[in-house]
């Protein structure tokens, strides 16, 4: 189903090996097709796009020079594969990126022998590529290379710190290109930016002491400097950092002109660069909770001197940026660098400072012993607002913040809720920051838009621990955590005709639980189901199953969520309905447990 047409090179390649059959000279219109190719596919359907079109030469010189598969090379966090995937046999399928069934928008083990590693989350590129060429090393394979590509944001993680420090004693051929664009998703932050930009040489000097030899740099658009660079590179048997300097979004005028916004993008005009139109433009939307979340950090900074906001590299994404333009020094980019994130701000708590300290949770799993350790034993009252929790669509495996509802409820002293709607995360942020709660306090909410289209409401204190019937009812009750409240209420609505009428009770905390709630509702039904948009292995369910043992009650009980498997990408509603918990899986498990 190839939607975009392949211009004349790029239609012969299957391959690389195909591509190597080109002379040098023609490969600067190989990467215009390509480019095109990227552009054409991306305005239709959407994806990742700036970073993709930077590396366009970067990823025929490798894949030119190298002997791919064979070689092995590995992209960090993936995002800029497009036209790697495009040259190893993916160009047919390439208009189900990031959909239902389709590709995934990352390199993945199991779609190709070309994607040598799995990527999503950033700066493994190193250890990987370091783990493979030490095995290769052990078994007297002197032949193969490996190569690690890794952006200068990525590169800010401890994590790609703790593998060039590895990599410089290994004494293995591993080959470390640094693509340097100056830009994480948002300006790249810290002292490493200035290392980059500062003085020739400073990058070799910092290199050279971990004892990888320094070449560069290059420019990444230079394809007969950078072939050059890689040929020379090749025969050298020790550990190496090749640095190449790219344009985020190169070959698209407006992704050149505005880095971060063409990141990632939805569908859009080509020709004029403007996204297209929601269908119903007029009708009033909720807002996003991201930016809920950014404007009521802001209100709550204007009032609470104390309040602080932190963000590991995703201002923009989860809406801090709000706060960073205007408290510059009360809101900090860290860069990526969750663990950095966490600890921080511990010590900030230490010092009565009330932090929010904004992490999507699929990136909170990195942080997870600076949770347990600096936060939670010393009882330190950060508040984590976890964005992205539950199925986050199109990025996929990946990304899914599936985990973090189990990851946190097995820890002492952490609150840990979620809001059924925007108003109820203002409510519950006010309630995390205010002098009288003295734990650490997680609140969790999905990518995306709310249900409000009011949600501006003045700040309520929510009484910690305490649940909210949103329906009483008869025969079932349907206990729901978070967001997917709503499917609840849509199923109960659309249950209403049939003269069906569960209990609805939107819970609000994991933990801890309403007690008065299930008690009561634990003896009044005999048939419970649960819901949420978290791992059902350890989550809410089984909290609520853990409780009902707990205190000698046994109703039915159903539970509804993530199952124990990995979900790809697809659209949430896609996701939702795969996993069973959209609102046509609720009113199956309702019926059915009328039936019965
Ligand atoms: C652990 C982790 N934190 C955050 C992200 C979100 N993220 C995806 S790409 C990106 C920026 C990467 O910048 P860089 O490595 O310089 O690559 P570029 O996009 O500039 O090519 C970030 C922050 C991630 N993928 N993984």
């Amino acid at each position: 189903m190839e939607t975009v047409e392949a211009g004349p090179l790029l239609k012969e390649i299957n391959v690389p090996a195909d591509m190597r059959l080109l002379a040098p000279g023609q490969l600067g219109l190989l990467c215009e097709e390509l480019r095109r190719y990227i552009i054409d596919t991306v305005s239709l359907y959407g994806g990742h796009f700036a970073a993709g079109l930077g590396v366009v030469e970067l990823t025929v010189a490798l894949h030119y020079v190298f002997h791919t598969p064979e070689d092995v090379l590995v992209w960090d966090v993936g995002h800029q594969a497009y036209a790697h995937k495009l040259l190893t046999g993916r160009r047919q399928l390439f208009a189900t990126n990031r959909k239902w069934n389709g590709l995934s928008g990352f390199p993945k083990r199991s779609e190709s022998p070309f994607d040598a590693f799995g990527t999503g989350h950033s700066s493994t590129s190193v250890s990987a590529a370091l783990g493979m060429a030490i095995a290769d090393k052990l078994k007297g394979n002197t032949e193969r290379q490996h190569i690690a590509v890794i952006g200068d944001g990525a590169l800010t993680a401890g994590l790609s710190f703790e593998a060039l420090n590895h990599a410089g004693v290994s004494g293995t051929n591993i080959t470390i290109v640094v693509n340097d664009n100056n830009m994480s998703i948002d300006p790249n932050v810290g002292g490493l930016t200035r290392l980059f930009a500062g003085h020739k040489g400073d990058a070799a000097k910092y290199f050279e002491a971990l004892g990888l030899k320094y070449y560069g740099p290059v420019d990444g658009h230079d394809l007969p400097a950078l072939l050059r660079a890689f040929e020379e590179l090749k025969p050298l048997n020790f550990p190496k950092v090749l640095h190449v300097k790219t344009l985020k979004g190169k070959g698209y005028f407006p992704a050149e002109q505005n880095q971060t916004k063409w990141h990632a993008t939805a569908a859009f005009d080509k020709l004029t660069g403007q996204l297209n139109q929601p269908k119903d433009p007029d009708k009033p939307q909720p807002p996003k909770y991201q930016d809920v979340f950014g404007k009521t950090i802001l209100e709550l900074a204007r009032q609470n001197p104390l309040v602080m906001g932190i963000t590991p590299a995703m201002p923009s994404g989860c809406s801090l940026k709000m706060m960073i333009d205007e408290m510059p020094e009360r809101a900090i980019d860290v860069g990526i660098a969750e663990q950095h994130a966490v600890a921080l701000s511990a010590g900030l708590a230490t010092q009565g400072m009330k932090v929010f300290c904004n992490i999507y949770s699929t990136f909170m799993q990195r942080a997870y012993d600076m949770v347990i350790h600096d936060v939670a034993i010393q009882d330190l009252p950060v508040i984590f607002c976890l964005d992205r929790a539950g199925l986050v669509g199109e990025d996929g495996a990946t990304h899914q913040g599936a985990y973090d509802i189990a990851y946190m409820r097995c820890i002492p002293n952490m609150i840990v809720s979620a809001p059924m709607d925007e108003a109820t995360l203002r409510h519950l942020m006010y309630t995390a920051q205010l002098p009288s709660t003295r734990h650490p306090f997680v609140i969790r909410y999905p990518r995306g838009r709310g249900v409000l289209t009011d949600w501006h409401r003045p700040f309520e204190e929510i009484e910690i621990g305490k649940g909210r019937v949103i329906q009483e009812g008869t025969e079932v009750a349907v206990l729901s955590i978070g967001h997917p409240g709503n499917f609840v209420v849509e199923a109960c609505q659309r249950l209403a005709s049939e003269q069906i009428f569960p209990a609805h009770i939107d819970m609000r905390f994991v933990k801890p639980l309403d007690e008065v709630i299930l008690t009561d509702i634990s003896g009044r039904f005999q048939k419970i189901i649960t819901v949420e948009d978290g791992c059902l292995e350890g989550g809410f369910g089984s909290a609520i199953l853990e409780w009902l043992n707990d205190h000698k009650v046994h109703p039915e009980v159903v539970r509804l969520g993530i199952p124990d498997r990995v979900i790809e990408q697809g659209t949430p509603a896609e996701q939702q309905a795969d996993c069973g918990f959209d609102a046509e899986s609720i009113i199956t498990a309702i019926r059915h447990l009328m039936k019965e």
